[in-house]
């Protein structure tokens, strides 16, 4: 019995908005790294936010009220990150530029903006990454904001309650390097993804339900500004209206045929 795995279609018009696009911005969310085995927040019953409440664990508040569970939350997320690998989206991302300038001889920047925490764009090789809500591998000081260091040896993923490190220079307890819910975008990131917009030819919006904001404002204002956009998400998200085109694939799959089928086009 012949088992043929239906390859995606790629949409022509993308293909075509890439080879002309010396700028390319990609737009990664949380459904980028589910085929690395990382849970995703909303989409899937096993969601962070179906098991976990964003106020107790993601947000001021919650650290203020229970340091040690919030530490440990997230060291068991370093944990799972460290433990697992890029998968074949992440790689394809990283390759795109030099895949489109063996195909016309001309430079292109691939610039990385992404709402995840973990690491897996930069362990796949992408050499542009700007993380506009912080990482899970840049811990500091919660009082004088020095960076942090962690405990050594592997974080322990069932741990349910750790004592985060304390900070060398003050003693104070060093927090997770990630943005909660009710803080402030780190301005430095925050605006060089604006720049990155403003100069882009093209978008991928990439694994998002479009749902959380400020970052949400990046594809919309890269749809206001006439920039091509397109989403790759296995269920059409909040920001598909805003989309040249809303390709129904999923990072794993979709990413790799698009990097296959710009192999075959001819200069
Ligand atoms: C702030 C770090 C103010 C921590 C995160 C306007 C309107 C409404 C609400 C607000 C608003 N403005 C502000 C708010 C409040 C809030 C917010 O947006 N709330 C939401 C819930 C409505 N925003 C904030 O609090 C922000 N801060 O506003 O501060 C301020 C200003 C000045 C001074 C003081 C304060 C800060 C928000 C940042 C929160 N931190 N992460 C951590 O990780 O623990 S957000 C976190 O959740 C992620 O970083 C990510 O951004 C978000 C999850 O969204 P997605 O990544 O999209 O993931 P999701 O699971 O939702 O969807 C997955 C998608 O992938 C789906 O579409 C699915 O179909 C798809 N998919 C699944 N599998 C695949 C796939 N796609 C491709 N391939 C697959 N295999
Ligand atoms: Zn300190």
């Amino acid at each position: 019995m012949l088992l043929t795995i239906n390859k995606p279609q790629v949409p022509p018009e993308l293909l075509a908005a890439l080879t002309n696009a010396r700028r390319i911005v990609v737009f990664t969310g949380a459904g980028m790294s589910a085929e690395s085995g990382i849970a995703t927040f909303r989409d899937k019953p096993d969601s962070l936010w179906a098991k976990f409440n964003t106020r107790e664990m993601a947000s001021p508040d919650g650290w203020r009220k229970n340091k040690n569970r919030v530490w440990a939350w997230y060291e068991g997320r370093r944990g799972a990150v460290l433990q697992t690998e890029p998968n074949a989206g992440h790689v394809a991302i990283a390759e795109l530029s030099a895949t489109l300038q063996n195909l016309h001889g001309q430079p292109v920047q691939v610039d990385v903006i992404t709402q995840n925490v973990d690491n897996l764009h930069e362990r796949a090789g992408s050499t542009s990454v700007t993380h506009l809500h912080g990482s899970l591998f840049a811990p500091r000081c919660m009082a004088c904001e020095c960076p942090g260091e962690f405990i050594p040896g592997e974080p322990d993923q069932s741990l349910m309650s750790l004592d985060p490190p304390r900070c060398s220079h003050c003693n104070s307890y060093i927090r997770p390097g990630v943005v909660w819910f009710g803080e402030a975008m780190p301005q430095g990131p925050w605006r060089h993804a604006e720049d990155l917009v403003d100069i882009c030819h093209v978008m991928l919006v990439v694994g998002t339900s479009g749902i959380v904001w400020p970052a949400a404002e990046l594809p919309i204002n890269a749809h206001n500004l006439g920039k091509f956009t397109a989403e790759i998400n296995p269920a059409p998200s909040e920001l598909a209206k805003y989309m040249k085109v809303q390709w129904t694939s999923s990072a794993a799959t979709g990413l790799p045929a698009l990097i296959e089928e710009l192999k075959k086009l001819k200069p």
